[in-house]
């Protein structure tokens, strides 16, 4: 049981224990978690606990290498250390059988990114097994540098910091603000994912509970399609604070009256009322720390979400009205379906049901296709716009169409084609599905997103260098390959509206996406195109789902 005592800025709600009933709605959630296969098999946490291993001793011999090379004294070698580290939902003991695990190398102040570039990954291929390895990809100039690869199966984001410090011992702990002096931009923003993470755990009186009410609050926002911070919508480490506070406020609860509570408290929170784990902290350092007195970006913030660990962020400083308006009517969605489940007329199941974006949820889409000759220029093309999309949400928004809401999905659909001619390719640029490969399943861009997460965060594109290869890759039978994503987003008109002129806020966001310095008209292309509800392709429904049709009266 937790200790008795207040758990963040003011003092519990309620400290009841559980009553008989909560405790059976919570056997019934985890039940349903497990039904939904949102735990991993334990031989396979082993697994991850094996290659963490791995990954501790390559640390260790890679910082004892790169001593060597640079010619230090044999003690300092011996004593330098180095220690891995994780963040993400690892870290915070929520993952499911298709998560990654997010690594941080932290090595002493004699290895610097260059060398972990350079040697750590031949050094990790010689001390694996042969076949360990399975694909590597270094991103070097990332906002985040990262080397995102396949390790046994299992998908690693490692990422890489030295401390202004000679040696790393096992027993050090990143909490040490001391710990960043120092250290460059990059190397601050490389650990704070660790210490978000770790604070977070310190800040709740039960991990456990917190964790079960975690998994069904992501769960929830996947099956919804409100997770995707690029998209305006909370990401994981948000929506893992948002539960943490609610963890705070009933300390002693399950975590099925955590997951009811949660919502019942996020629908009415008084936004832009902060949600924050504790009072901000200072540091030894100059850095920007969230604060709306002063920073009138801050003060912009619709529904912040601020992050524990000094320099304190938000967390959620994408949300637009239009996904705060999609958010607040699915956490209201969720809080009525939690309050029938307590009244014993509903289950957990429905409140995890898909969402209806697609099948019942708008008569007018925007498909907006990006599409590229090559696979990677596209991963970095595709990126791009993806993270600029709330852009054009919010310039619908903000003009003076007769929109009511503009409602982006939360993925991009990734498809490749095959076309003969200029008109196939033609086509296919504005988003036609006639000459799509068949062999090649459409992937969505969260299955991709590891890569394009480093690659493209907000403003690190301009040192990405894009591949040099040039238009219309044409193999021997003329057939050329043409790379697309598509993102969808839902229109609303208003009450009366008959037409829809948004040629405004979508020329401003094409001129946006195409002012990128790397863009080359050649390799690239980005078409916004007006879909009806019954023209929209079959990939984007699941077995089972009935799709619009043209006859039938859709409804909005
Ligand atoms: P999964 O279980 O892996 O699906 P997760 O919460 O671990 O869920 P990610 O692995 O995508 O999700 O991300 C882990 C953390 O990495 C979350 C955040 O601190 C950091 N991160 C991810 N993408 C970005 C980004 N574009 N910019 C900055 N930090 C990011
Ligand atoms: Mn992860
Ligand atoms: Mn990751």
């Amino acid at each position: 049981a937790p200790e008795i005592r207040q758990w963040g800025q003011n003092p519990p709600i309620s400290t009841a224990l559980p009553t008989e009933q909560e405790n059976q709605l919570n056997a019934a959630l985890i039940d349903e978690l497990k039904r939904e296969n949102n735990f991993e098999r334990p031989e396979e946490t082993e697994k991850r606990v094996e290659i963490l291993n791995t990954f501790q001793k390559v640390t260790e011999e890679f910082v004892k290498l790169v001593g060597r090379n640079k010619g230090l004294a044999q003690s300092a070698i011996d004593n330098a250390g180095g220690k891995v580290f994780t963040y993400g939902s690892y870290r915070l003991g929520v993952y499911g059988p298709g998560s990654d695990i997010d690594t941080l190398i932290v090595a002493p102040k004699h290895c610097t990114r260059d060398d972990f570039f350079q040697l750590f990954p031949e050094l990790l291929a010689k001390m694996s097994r042969a076949d360990a390895i399975d694909e590597m990809t270094p991103v070097p100039d990332a906002h985040v540098p990262v080397i995102s690869l396949e390790y046994c199966g299992i998908s690693i984001d490692l990422i890489f910091a030295p401390l202004a410090i000679s040696s790393v011992p096992m027993s050090l702990d990143l909490k040490d603000k001391n710990l960043l002096k120092g250290l460059s931009d990059t190397d601050l923003r490389s650990v704070n994912g660790s210490r978000v993470t770790d604070e977070i755990l310190t800040l709740v009186p039960q991990v456990k509970t917190f964790r079960h009410a975690l998994r069904a609050v992501k769960l929830w926002a996947q099956r919804r399609a409100v997770y995707a911070n690029v998209m305006g919508f909370p990401g994981g480490v948000a929506w893992a604070m948002m539960v943490a506070r609610v963890c705070q406020l009933y300390p002693m609860a399950p975590g099925s009256v955590l997951v009811s509570k949660f919502f019942n408290l996020m629908k009415s929170w008084p936004w832009p009322r902060p949600i924050m784990l504790k009072d901000m902290d200072d540091g030894p350092i100059q850095q920007k720390v969230w604060n709306p007195q002063i920073y009138p970006g801050d003060r912009r913030h619709l529904m912040p979400v601020i992050t524990p660990a000094f320099p304190s962020m938000c967390a959620t400083h994408n949300i637009t009205p239009s996904t705060q308006k999609i958010i607040l009517r699915e956490l209201s969605r969720a809080s009525d379906i939690t309050n029938e489940i307590f009244m014993g007329r509903k289950a957990w199941k429905d409140l995890f049901r898909r969402h209806t974006f697609f099948t019942e949820g708008y008569k007018y889409y925007l498909s907006i296709v990006a599409a590229s000759r090559t696979k990677d220029a596209q991963s970095i093309w595709s990126g791009l716009v993806q993270s600029r999309l709330r852009r054009l949400v919010t310039g619908i928004e903000v003009s003076d169409a007769s929109v009511e809401l503009a409602h982006p999905f939360n993925k991009g659909f990734e498809r490749v084609h095959q076309c003969k001619t200029d008109e196939e390719v033609e086509m296919t640029l504005q988003g036609s599905l006639k000459f799509q490969v068949k062999e090649v399943k459409t992937e969505t861009t969260e299955d991709t997103k590891d890569i394009k997460q480093a690659v493209v965060a907000e403003g690190s594109t301009e040192n990405v260098e894009m591949p040099n290869k040039t238009l219309g890759e044409v193999n021997s039978d003329g057939v050329r390959t043409i790379y697309s994503t598509t993102f969808y987003v839902g229109i609303e008109l208003e009450e009366g509206a008959k037409s829809l002129d948004i040629s405004y806020p979508v020329g401003e966001f094409k001129r946006n996406c195409t002012d990128w310095p790397q863009y080359n008209d050649e390799l690239n292309s980005l078409r916004i195109v007006h879909t009806r509800n019954y023209d929209l392709p079959d990939d984007v429904f699941e077995p089972g789902e009935v799709r619009p049709s043209r006859k039938k009266k859709a409804t909005s």
